[in-house]
């Protein structure tokens, strides 16, 4: 790799607490390619107890970052160490959001026991989910017992993400009982856990009955915790942390974060195998077999399906 340290002593460094190799080492997982996939494997290899990962989610605004920065606090007066990954799904030109969260969660970047990291989307179809995946999974290899994943938005990319999570806060606010409407599908997909912050302003009551309404049909929906908080000033945080550590037991002891896992495994075996794939698809479409194959059926002598059986038995033999 260009930093030349070898990956495997990094990531022994960033396992021994060295901080600056365990950045360096979530730049690998954020860029991809074969660095992470060897990363990967170190961090399967690495047999270190679990972490319980948190996914943050909401419309850009609604107050992620100052909430994260307050259960940061929460957690650290258990003296629970905990790392958060911010997720910025949007052009790697938006990264001015990103730049505030560091600067909003500041004070927090002193403690030793915090450690705070941005992750940017590089363009590539599903590589921010692997990123974040893999660098939960490093977080998870260096110790880090929570793990807080800050992602924007509650559209489908953003589903994907928060699947990467053992349990999902979806942040609102008063007023967005049309949102509510729009994305239910996705927010009842992801949520374990609504938030309804900025509860200082008008209209919580409503939005409080938005949700409870969307939630109602869903198995299980009784259980789901609506909690209002002014992030702000830290009022109802505790409450928060307190709903995320009781739920997180709750499904480990029903077997659910398993049966979370076992899918989430899936998921990820799945979008691994299937980018290995376009990129090789990729490559034989603009080498000489794809060359070939346009021509033949340029000149009639083959139809589209045949010109791609015939693609896909050349990567079957490779
Ligand atoms: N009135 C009020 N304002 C809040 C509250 N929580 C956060 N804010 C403000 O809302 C604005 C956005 O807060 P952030 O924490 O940056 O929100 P975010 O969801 O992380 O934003 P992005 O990451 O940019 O999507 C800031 O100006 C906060 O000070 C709250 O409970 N009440
Ligand atoms: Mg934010």
């Amino acid at each position: 790799m260009s930093t030349g340290t070898p990956l495997h002593v990094l990531f022994d460094r960033a396992r021994g607490g060295e901080r600056g190799a365990l950045a360096r080492l979530l730049s690998v997982a954020e860029a991809g390619g074969e660095d992470a996939a060897a990363l990967d494997s170190l961090c399967a290899a690495s047999a270190a107890p679990r972490a319980r990962t948190i996914g943050i989610t909401g419309a850009p605004g609604a107050g992620k970052s100052t909430l994260t920065a307050a259960l940061l606090g929460c957690a650290r007066r258990e003296s629970q160490p905990v790392a958060v990954l911010a997720i910025d799904p949007s052009s790697p030109l938006t990264g001015g959001a990103i730049l505030g969260d560091r600067v909003r969660m500041h004070h927090a970047a002193v403690d030793e026991g915090v450690f705070i990291r941005s992750l940017a989307s590089r363009g590539q179809q599903g590589g921010l989910a692997q990123a974040t995946s893999l660098g939960a999974r490093v977080l998870e290899a260096c110790g880090w017992p929570w793990i807080l994943l800050e992602t924007v938005g509650i559209g489908q990319v953003e589903v994907e993400i928060s699947g990467r999570a053992d349990l999902v806060v979806v942040v609102l606010n008063p007023g967005w009982g049309d949102e509510i409407q729009a994305n239910k599908a996705g927010l009842m997909e992801v949520a374990d856990i609504f938030v309804i912050n900025k509860a200082d302003r008008d209209g919580v009551a409503q939005t409080r009955r938005d949700i409870e309404g969307a939630i109602a049909a869903r198995p299980g929906g009784a259980e789901i915790p609506v909690i209002e908080t002014v992030a702000t000033r830290g009022e109802g945080v505790e409450g928060v942390w307190a709903a995320i550590a009781a739920r997180h037991a709750a499904l480990e002891a029903s077997g659910l974060l398993a049966t979370r896992r076992r899918g989430r495994i899936a998921a990820e075996l799945e979008s691994a195998v299937m980018s290995a794939l376009r990129r090789r698809v990729a490559v034989l479409l603009a080498g000489d077999a794809g060359l070939r194959e346009r021509a033949r059926i340029e000149a009639g002598a083959s139809g589209i399906h045949e010109g791609a059986r015939a693609l896909l038995d050349a990567i079957v033999r490779d």
